[in-house]
């Protein structure tokens, strides 16, 4: 099954959404494989958004995520990363469309809540960089054969 990193970023933790987003992800149909609360240090956040280095945004972007606890996560299922996406809505808060958790609950381009990963590949990455292999649990959830 593909995997996705999903993060929860301070924002939705501070607003008290965290139990909100799980919701709608689990009620996909999508699996929960890891999930912990972390202090996101100045490397890690660098390290996470190293693709935006030299944006207007970039130090912002960094001051956030580690401006308080982040929730990460590996959710796992059918078309995981590009669900996850599709869930999400588009960047900004302000443009994405009713029904998606930003387009719901978001109104900013910055503080949109969560991140997913765009690729599978990234995903790989991702989940490497926020969690060690044996932080992961694989098993199969017992309506599995009514979700997929
Ligand atoms: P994504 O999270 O939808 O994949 P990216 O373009 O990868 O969006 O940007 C990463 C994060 O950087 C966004 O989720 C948002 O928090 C922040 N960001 C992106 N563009 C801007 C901007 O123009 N101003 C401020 N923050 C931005
Ligand atoms: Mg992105």
């Amino acid at each position: 099954m593909q995997q996705t990193l999903l993060l929860l970023k301070p924002d939705a933790v501070q607003r008290r959404l965290v139990g909100e987003i799980i919701s709608r992800l689990e009620k996909k149909g999508l699996r929960l494989a890891g999930l912990k609360l972390v202090q996101a240090s100045t490397t890690l956040a660098a390290s996470h958004y190293a693709v935006h280095k030299g944006k207007p945004f970039y130090d912002s972007l960094l001051q956030f995520l580690t401006s308080g606890p982040t929730v990460a996560m590996v959710w796992e299922g059918r078309e995981a990363v590009a669900v996850c996406r599709t869930l999400m809505g588009i960047t900004d808060g302000a443009k994405a469309p009713p029904g998606t958790i930003r387009g719901d609950l978001a109104i900013s381009v910055q503080n949109n809540l969560v991140h997913g990963s765009d690729s599978p590949e990234n995903a790989a990455a991702e989940i490497a960089l926020w969690f060690q292999p044996g932080e992961l649990v694989s098993c199969s959830n017992c309506d599995a054969n009514w979700v997929n």
